[in-house]
């Protein structure tokens, strides 16, 4: 598949998490919508309300909509915009992890439970303790230690924290301090909980410095993803503003991680997430793009493309507007 092909016609989705769950492919996107609200650098047209899960049971195949998995007319402390969501399985049940702003317009991540990777899913009465920003991604590890990473800067609020604390004021550091890290945490065995507090995801140059914040061609912005290839992990991210998708090599799920390259080049519009999911013995990169809207930054459609390694472990670029 050197092509890419969009899944989806008859709505506008974004931000696919992929996994794979009793053999099938399982997508857990935005849904995202035309809600009127004029573009800005805090994101507030993204104003999503609501998941729909999709699954396929071959690349090529059908895309079957399982419907609405979660509103969030049905969240008991939600304020507004659902956003980039992950899944998980753990001992029968699966749990659909979401980044939601509270009544006072600040984002935590919130955790809802179903019996069936599709959903529908029920929605935790509360956010996770401790949780904060958005974009949670989950990762198993081969021991079934389950790891959350999260974070996003400007409208994901990241710049308001400081060792998990808000700070007043919040802002972005200066450009030659180190730039503000995505967060790993590992998960409580109810899967409901953070074990512990959540750390920096490091990413460290050829000289095993910090990246900078003012390194926006490089630095994380938003958008974590992590898979494991050959024993090694890989954390890939976008760097938001410069509209790409890089990653990062680690030995461990709480890294350092240091920076390899440029998996995606920008696509059309002006967000870029994706997840990259092993299926059937080859590597697949979903992703989204603004093409069918005809640009419009918040109305995006996921499409999937086959992924390509490197003899020595490197990810082959590809290009995000095609020919
Ligand atoms: O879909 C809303 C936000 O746009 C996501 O949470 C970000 O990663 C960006 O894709």
């Amino acid at each position: 598949m050197k092509k890419a092909r969009y899944l989806v016609e008859h709505m506008y989705t974004a931000d696919p998490a992929v996994h794979v769950f009793n053999g099938k492919l399982y997508i857990y996107p935005s849904h995202d919508i035309d809600a009127g609200i004029p573009e800005n650098d805090n994101g507030d047209h993204f104003d999503m309300r609501d998941y729909h899960v999709f699954s396929m049971d071959s690349i090529e195949g059908e895309v079957t909509d399982h419907g609405v998995a979660l509103d969030v007319k049905d969240i008991p402390w939600a304020g507004r915009q659902l956003w980039d969501c992950d899944a998980a399985f753990k001992n029968g049940k699966y749990y659909l992890y979401f980044p939601l702003k509270d009544k006072t317009d600040i984002f935590r991540i919130g955790v809802a439970v179903s019996e069936k990777p599709e959903g529908p899913f029920v929605p935790l009465d509360n956010p996770i303790r401790g949780s904060y920003s958005i974009d949670p991604c989950v990762f198993c590890d081969d021991d079934g230690t389950h790891y959350m990473y999260f974070g996003g800067l400007w409208g994901g609020q990241l710049q308001r924290y400081r060792d998990n604390k808000a700070i007043e004021c919040g802002q972005l550091p200066e450009d030659g301090q180190p730039a503000l890290p995505s967060r790993v945490v590992k998960l409580d065995d109810n899967m409901l909980e953070f074990a512990e507090e959540p750390k920096a995801v490091v990413i460290l140059d050829d000289n095993r410095e910090p990246l900078k914040a003012g390194d926006n061609e490089r630095r994380f912005f938003e958008a974590s993803w992590i898979h494991k290839y050959k024993g090694k992990y890989y954390f890939s991210y976008s760097t938001g503003d410069t509209h790409k998708l890089c990653y990062a090599i680690g030995d461990n799920p709480y890294g350092p991680f240091t920076y390899q390259g440029v998996i995606l080049t920008p696509v059309v519009g002006w967000t870029t997430h994706h997840s990259i999911v092993e299926f059937k013995g080859k590597w697949y990169l979903f992703y989204h793009d603004s093409v069918p809207s005809g640009g419009k930054t918040w109305l995006r459609s996921m499409k999937v493309i086959e992924l390509e390694y490197t003899e020595d472990g490197g990810i082959e670029t590809i290009e995000g507007i095609e020919d």
